[in-house]
Formats: C-alpha cells, structure tokens, sequence
C-alpha cells in the first residue's frame, strides 16, 4: 500500500480528460487500494484517478462513517438521472473551499468492479454528488467550474500563494 500526492488546484493536470480502462488487472487493483488509502489518509469520501496524476476512468468512493465501505468503480457512466438538488461541496484537490453546486438528486451508475464485472447502482443524497463530482474529474472538470468567476479566481489566488509557500 502506498499513499500517494493529491493534486491542486490550478494544476493544468487537473484538466487532462482520462482514458477508458481496457480490462481490470491486478496493476489496477493495486492503483484502487492505493487510492483508497490516500482518500482515507487525506480523509476524503470520494477520489479520481485524475487526483493521483494517472488518466484512468477509475474512482473510489467511501460515505461510510468508519471506513467500511470502499467502492471501486471502473469506467463509470451515469445511464440515468432525475431531478436536481443543491449541495454544498469540497474537493481533495482544492483545499478548505466549500461552495453550494446544483446536481442531478438521483443517479444510476454502471461501471466494472474490482474483478472486472459490470454492476449498477442507484445513488441518492451524498453518493450521488459524489459520483457525479468524481466522473467530472475524469473529465478534467472541477466544482469550482460551476461557482462565479470571482469566486473562483478568489479561491486560484489564494491556492497559488500557499503552493509557493511550501
Ligand atoms: O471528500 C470529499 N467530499 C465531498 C463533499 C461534497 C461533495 C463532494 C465531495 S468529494 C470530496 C473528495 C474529492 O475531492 N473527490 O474528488
Ligand atoms: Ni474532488
């Protein structure tokens, strides 16, 4: 196991759109428990591939309170949506920003799992946003896309700074 550097805002990496996973190998195991770990170490409930610097459709998520449902899911696409809810969000890759970001309130997601099979699942509430917030970054999209330019910016400025600090 291994844990491994998250990636920030405004890293032009962030932006890369990643690449469809052509089968499900033990190196791709691999990569999902140690991003599990990053996203547990960091902590977050959700990580992408992207995150980490490799362009793979992969994502974990984990809402549970302890830590005991990891899920893994490999070329996720959202097949089915229904209505919109507001949220109020963070990102592992844009530190100490929350903003209120307008989804679709239910989602049906199909994807591989960690052997490689198809599965889907009916997501709602926080796994929902998630899911949703996680397949953008496999897009090279971020939630501060959706909030004002000012906003934005005021949050660019201030990440700028501190990575030149450390
Ligand atoms: O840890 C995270 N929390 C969160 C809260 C509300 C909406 C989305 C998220 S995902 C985030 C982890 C992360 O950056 N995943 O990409
Ligand atoms: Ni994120």
């Amino acid at each position: 196991m291994a844990l491994l550097t998250i990636l920030k805002f405004p890293d032009p990496r962030l932006r890369k759109k990643a690449t469809e996973i052509k089968k499900v190998t033990d190196d791709i195991r691999k990569l999902a428990d140690d991003m599990l770990e990053t996203m547990y170490d960091a902590p977050g409930v959700g990580l992408a591939a992207t995150q980490i610097n490799v362009q793979k459709r992969l994502v974990v998520i984990d809402i549970s309170e302890d830590k005991s449902e990891p899920l893994v899911f490999i070329n996720p696409e959202i097949i089915k949506e229904q209505g919109q809810r507001e949220h109020e969000e963070g990102c592992l890759s844009v530190p100490e920003a929350y903003e209120l970001v307008t989804r679709a309130d239910t989602v049906r997601v199909k994807a591989l799992d960690r052997n490689g099979e198809t599965f889907e699942l009916d997501t709602e509430e926080l796994l929902a946003t998630c899911i949703q917030h996680e397949i953008d970054h496999l897009d090279g999209k971020l939630f501060v896309d959706y909030i004002s330019n000012l906003k934005r910016q005021r949050i660019k400025k201030r990440l700028e700074k501190q990575q030149k600090e450390n």
